[in-house]
């Protein structure tokens, strides 16, 4: 599908569960000066230490937006996904010190209400292949070079179509009462090591340290700005966003969950490495992995950890905690085995103590569930059968999931 970096120089990911390193993992409940948590609001002290670690080390740091942001609707149809949708395109724009970049955001809301909930998540080919709408327009940003969807040049183009709309349901989100919002990744930033001269960190053309932030923490501001936007849609109930996204868009949703409390539940499709896949097991692609293939995704620190995953003072499962105790789900393919679906499991596993300091049950399992065997605590978890990618499989249990969270 993407350019998979499994094949690059002469690393040889391991799959043998037996030659796991042995490691500890750090407690997301115990502070670094070994102070015990045993209170929510002792809790909010070590999260803080947690984020900030995470946002040095891993993602680095993202500005905080002070610029301005225009709206303009490009599109409108009322009638959409036969006649019980509204659809609209949207073009932001945002704009600091002279600089600018524009978001088209594709957003579909049901009918049936006055305000709905919505799942909020980038896409990787553009918005005209999420659904087959004629008049959807084709991104003219950057893209990889695709022969199934249709880019050449790195441009998209028509042929690629409603090519994508197996990984969107649009039709049956909208049936269940949710609105779907997308945004083509490219476009906050195109995914190849430039340098950060483009995409959202062009907006912030200040020096840049170890620190600064990668192409995921990029994806996730974006992520962000959309909500800005979708808190000012009367058509959209802002207490219940869910921000969701696939393997590299996984890991950059977990990080938005992170960021910005206002996403109220968090999806991680097949994240994997630097999603919610454990680091220190370094179980198909790891970290010196990850940062050799794509330098560009992390804070150049992170590059300090490549084969030295157990000298970081946090592992993937703190990530999930920052959620706590909102609502989370991961999810695996059980033949995506690059991505560590047991390491995505234990993931969520780990970051149940968190919850329980909130009085919710995490990870309602403490084994792996069976194929196809979905479990649903406040974290919920499935590793569906077949390799890596959205499906409707998994779309079924995420609007399960909000169903029960959400009351429906
Ligand atoms: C792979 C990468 C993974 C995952 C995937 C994707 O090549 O190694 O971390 O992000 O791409 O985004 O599909």
């Amino acid at each position: 599908l993407l350019s998979s970096g499994h094949a690059q120089g002469d690393f040889v990911p391991n799959y043998d569960e037996s030659k796991i390193p042995p490691y500890a993992l750090p407690d997301p409940l115990q502070r670094t000066d070994g102070s015990v948590i045993k209170s929510t609001s002792d809790w909010e002290k070590r999260k803080k230490e947690i984020f900030e670690y995470f946002q040095r080390e891993v993602y680095g740091i993202s500005p905080v937006w002070d610029g301005k942001m225009e709206v303009r609707e490009i599109s409108k149809n009322e009638s959409a996904i036969g006649g019980t949708a509204i659809r609209q395109e949207l073009k932001l724009t945002l704009s600091r010190e002279g600089r600018s970049l524009d978001m088209f955001v594709l957003l579909y809301l049901p009918k049936s209400a006055k305000a709905s909930p919505v799942f909020l998540g980038l896409n990787f080919y553009g918005n005209h292949t999420v659904t087959d709408d004629k008049d959807i327009l084709v991104t003219g940003a950057w893209i990889r070079n695709n022969e199934t969807y249709h880019s050449e040049n790195n441009r998209a183009s028509e042929k690629g179509r409603g090519l994508r709309k197996d990984a969107w349901p649009v039709e049956e989100i909208i049936g269940r009462g949710y609105g779907v919002a997308t945004l083509y990744y490219g476009e906050l930033d195109p995914d190849f090591d430039d340098g950060f001269k483009n995409g959202v960190h062009a907006l912030y053309p200040q020096q840049r340290d170890s620190s600064s932030w990668g192409s995921i923490a990029g994806w996730a501001w974006g992520l962000s700005r959309m909500m800005d936007y979708l808190e000012t849609h009367a058509g959209v109930d802002k207490k219940k966003v869910a921000v969701l996204g696939h393997s590299r868009l996984g890991k950059a949703a977990l990080w938005a969950g992170a960021l910005d409390e206002r996403f109220a539940m968090v999806i991680s499709n097949n994240s994997g490495c630097g999603g919610a896949a454990l680091s220190r097991r370094k179980f198909g692609e790891t970290v010196g992995r990850i940062n050799t293939a794509f330098p560009h995704w992390f804070a150049d620190r992170f590059k300090s950890y490549n084969d030295r995953e157990n000298e970081l003072l946090v592992d993937q499962h703190q990530l999930i905690a920052l959620m706590a105790p909102r609502p989370v789900y991961i999810a695996s393919g059980v033949e995506d085995t690059w991505a560590d679906p047991k390491g995505e499991f234990l993931g969520g596993l780990e970051a149940s103590p968190v919850y329980g300091l909130f009085g919710k049950e995490g990870m309602p399992v403490s084994e792996m569930p069976a194929v196809d065997q979905p479990v649903m605590g406040t974290i919920g978890y499935h590793v569906r059968s077949g390799g890596h990618g959205l499906t409707r499989y998994d779309w079924k249990q995420y609007l399960e999931f909000a169903d029960k969270h959400w009351g429906k």
